[in-house]
């Protein structure tokens, strides 16, 4: 059974609420960051990074919250959490999967610090236009991928909810009151929520 290392109110969220999607059973450690126990050497051996999720499947661990839910996504595939290879809808699939990491969480990073960059040097462009695009891409609906819901939502409907919802650093919009209103609809991510709240 896949183990996976989390902590409440933590980027975690990804992980448990991908892990709900798919019906399977997995086992969760809590990794209690107030005693410092991301930074125990057996977990480092997990995750070097000394940080929350990561998951152990049989002999395989990786960390790294879009990694784990692309992987996951991969691993059970009955659960439709991502095109199959060869569907073009995969291409619009790992776009967005990897714009959370890539723009989204820097994006609420420079929200959060107010930090200046040369936005043709970061990759991300700055926060006004990550938000911009999503708010475009979002419009439609109702998922990224139009009609099918993904992996790719999780990761960034995750972002959004703590962004726009939770922590409340960027403002709300249509789109993105709809959307995350979608994603809060679904039963796993209303499992997961109780289980991220501690
Ligand atoms: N890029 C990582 C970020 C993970 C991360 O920053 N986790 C935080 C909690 S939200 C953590 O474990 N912090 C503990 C520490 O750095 O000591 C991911 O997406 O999984």
């Amino acid at each position: 059974m896949m183990k996976l290392y989390w902590s409440p109110r933590t980027r975690s969220f990804s992980a448990l609420w991908l892990l709900e999607e798919t019906g399977q059973p997995y086992e969760r450690v809590l990794i209690d960051l107030s005693k410092g126990a991301q930074k125990a050497p057996e977990y480092l051996a997990i995750n070097p990074m000394g940080k929350v999720p990561a998951l152990l499947d049989g002999e395989a661990t990786l960390a790294e919250s879009a990694a784990i839910c692309a992987y996951v996504a991969e691993r059970y595939p009955k659960a439709k959490l991502a095109p199959p290879l060869g569907d073009p809808l995969r291409a619009k699939y790992l776009h967005w999967l990897f714009f959370g990491p890539g723009c989204v969480e820097p994006a609420m990073v420079q929200v959060a610090t107010k930090i200046e960059m040369n936005p043709v040097a970061a990759g991300w462009g700055d926060a006004q236009r990550v938000f911009d695009v999503l708010d475009a891409a979002l419009t439609k609906g109702p998922w990224l991928l139009g009609e099918n819901f993904s992996a790719a939502d999780i990761v960034i409907g995750s972002g959004l909810n703590f962004a726009v919802r939770l922590f409340k650093m960027v403002p709300a919009r249509p789109s993105f009151d709809r959307y995350i209103d979608a994603c809060a609809a679904r039963p796993a991510f209303q499992r997961a929520s109780a289980l991220a709240a501690g």
